[in-house]
């Protein structure tokens, strides 16, 4: 990714301040910007939250920038990046607004987000195609509440915690409301499907084009596909949105999708990996 279009323009979200215009051949640091003066934003949610850090320049906030600090991993995926005046700077470029807006962390906020596909079938159990002969591949998508927008139950890697046992807690939130079970029904659960969430790869790492990113704080996640090829796992679960879901259902990956941040692109290229493994 060398630019950001959703972090760009508009209204910041959850709150009424608008994004200092950035055209594109200003993102870039490295471009001169003489009048850029976006406003500043850390939004009084994030004050005094254990998942957040304190505000920069407070005593006794100390970060570690580009190193695992303490359980708070603040390495980029994107390399090492600047600190200017105290504070992180996004490593794509300017965003039009500066602060760390409803983000936790200053600099890199690190997420997971579970790809789960299957192929779509036919009642007969035969794999539908788009018409052109291609499989159609289908992935698990949620309804965010934030932006009602469709979007991978993706979340936040908490401090300490494997970013692959992110995803898949994630997607039990999200997709199967775990968090409506007890222990016993979660345990079961994870159980039954050890052995499909044991096998991820890992098919994204890096820069999300997140609305909620700033000149400050921004989103980076890993994304790890675990794909149901003969659809009788995963695929034939019964979905229920949770947490902060409020809608999910099973989407056919084509062209035209509209997704949350840069979703698309992540959706786009497990699909291209499955075809072509398929035409091997
Ligand atoms: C996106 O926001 C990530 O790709 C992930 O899907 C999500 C994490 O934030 P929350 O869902 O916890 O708001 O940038
Ligand atoms: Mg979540
Ligand atoms: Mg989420």
């Amino acid at each position: 990714m060398t630019l950001h279009f959703k972090c760009r323009g508009g209204l910041y979200p959850r709150s009424n301040i608008e994004r200092y215009g950035v055209p594109d051949d200003k993102v870039s640091w490295s471009s001169e910007y003489e009048d850029y003066k976006p406003p500043n934003h850390t939004a009084s949610s994030v004050h005094g939250k254990p998942w957040a850090d304190s505000n920069i320049g407070e005593p006794g906030f100390k970060p570690l920038w580009n190193s695992v600090d303490g359980k708070v991993n603040r390495v980029s995926y994107m390399g090492k990046y600047a600190i200017q005046n105290g504070f992180p700077l996004n490593p794509i470029g300017r965003t039009g607004i500066s602060g760390r807006g409803v983000l936790g962390r200053w600099g890199p906020n690190h997420a997971a987000d579970p790809v789960v596909t299957r192929w779509k079938r036919l009642e007969s159990g035969e794999i539908e195609n788009d018409g052109s002969s291609k499989p159609i591949l289908q992935f698990v998508a949620i309804k965010r509440r934030d932006t009602g927008e469709w979007a991978l139950p993706g979340g936040m890697v908490d401090p300490g915690e494997k970013m692959s046992a992110t995803a898949v807690r994630e997607f039990q939130e999200e997709a199967t409301n775990s968090l409506l079970m007890d222990e016993e029904e979660k345990e079961a659960w994870m159980e039954k499907f050890k052995n499909f969430f044991n096998d991820g790869d890992v098919v994204y790492k890096g820069y999300i084009d997140d609305p909620r990113n700033t000149d400050n704080a921004w989103m980076e996640s890993i994304a790890y596909n675990f794909h149901d090829n003969s659809g009788s796992t995963v695929g034939a679960l019964k979905l229920h949105a949770g947490d902060d879901a409020v809608g999910v259902r099973w989407v056919d990956i084509t062209p035209d999708i509209k997704l949350y941040a840069s979703h698309k692109d992540i959706v786009m290229e497990v699909m291209n990996k499955h075809l072509t493994n398929l035409s091997k």
